[in-house]
């Protein structure tokens, strides 16, 4: 089943973004270093018609740091459009993102007046924490749990510029069904939003295709198995999720993998690489022509025949 999450608070989020984008001067937009492709939001070029773009990929500390610097390669080649990889968490880290707006904005008359930023993005990736490591004191409601942040507020913070931290969000219709598993393995989805057990399995597999040898330390395997499915049975049996009569419960086995996944208990992950992007990218467009053919040939059957 594919991932959809988009409540209420996130439409009317939608609306309020837009109504403030006209004072707005530079959008920040924080991705998961995890998944940058999957955690770009659609709606947002729409929503900032031509500003200038400041993309953070956050939670480094738990990416592959060599897939981290391909996929800031891929960013700054983009037009109007600068990218840096951070942890939110670090405070010196953080403290380099106001020379960055600055650069930004080259033509902006320095003291004159304050940038007016706002920071968008999917739910849980570190936006309120940025802001609260920006402003050095604890000023926006932070947690690990997506949907917290509900109504966009403006802070100002040292260097001239005035922040809005507003709510995380996703979009209608996820339409890579992989980017939708990644969001949610990443912990960007409410969990009662998702079956735990879909999710893991998909993590499974990415992990057996990306992380063998890390997935082998972490439980203690010699052989890996092929699916994710058979490796989430192993991960139960090694770590004693079992039912009476020896049976392993997978839904366990499964919330132990996210959450360790989550947790960077593996190490430093990437979901996903910008070579991966390229070729899901190009698997969905010849998808949707197949569609389109097949809709196309569905009327031209029904089309009445002219005599
Ligand atoms: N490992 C790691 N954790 C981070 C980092 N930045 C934020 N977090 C954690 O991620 C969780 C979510 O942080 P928030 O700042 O509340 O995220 P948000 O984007 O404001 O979330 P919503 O308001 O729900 O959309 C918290 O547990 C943070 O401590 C980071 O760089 N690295
Ligand atoms: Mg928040």
């Amino acid at each position: 089943m594919a991932i959809q999450w988009f409540p209420g608070h996130m439409h009317r989020a939608r609306k309020q973004i837009a109504e403030l984008m006209p004072q707005i001067d530079l959008v920040i937009e924080v991705l998961d270093a995890r998944l940058p492709y999957s955690s770009e939001n659609p709606l947002i070029p729409e929503l900032c018609a031509g500003k200038a773009t400041l993309k953070l990929l956050n939670k480094a500390d738990l990416a592959d740091e060599a897939y981290t610097k391909e996929w800031l390669e891929h960013f700054n080649s983009q037009p109007n459009t600068r990218a840096m990889a951070l942890t939110g968490l670090d405070k010196k880290q953080v403290k380099s993102i106001t020379q960055f707006c600055h650069k930004l904005l080259p033509d902006r008359p320095a003291q004159k007046k304050a940038i007016r930023a706002m920071i968008l993005g999917i739910p849980n990736v570190g936006k309120s924490t940025l802001i609260n490591s920006l402003a050095g004191r604890m000023i926006a409601k932070a947690g690990n749990q997506p949907a917290l942040t509900r109504h966009p507020q403006h802070i100002k913070i040292q260097g001239g510029i005035v922040l809005s931290d507003t709510p995380g969000m996703l979009w209608p219709k996820i339409h890579n069904v992989a980017s939708g598993f990644r969001l949610a393995a990443s912990g960007a989805v409410r969990d009662t939003a998702l079956d735990y057990f879909e999710v893991a399995e998909y993590a499974a597999n990415m992990l057996l295709q990306l992380y063998p040898q890390e997935l082998q330390t972490r439980y203690k395997i010699e052989q890996l198995p092929e699916r994710g499915e058979e490796l989430i049975d192993l991960i139960g049996r090694k770590r004693g999720c079992l039912r009476p009569g020896g049976v392993v419960d997978i839904h366990k086995a499964a919330e132990i993998l996210i959450h360790e996944l989550r947790g960077g208990k593996m190490g430093k992950v990437t979901y996903e690489t910008p070579q991966m992007k390229i070729d899901e990218e190009k698997a969905l467009a010849e998808l949707a022509l197949a569609k389109e053919a097949e809709e196309k040939a569905k009327q031209e059957k029904n089309r009445p025949q002219r005599s």
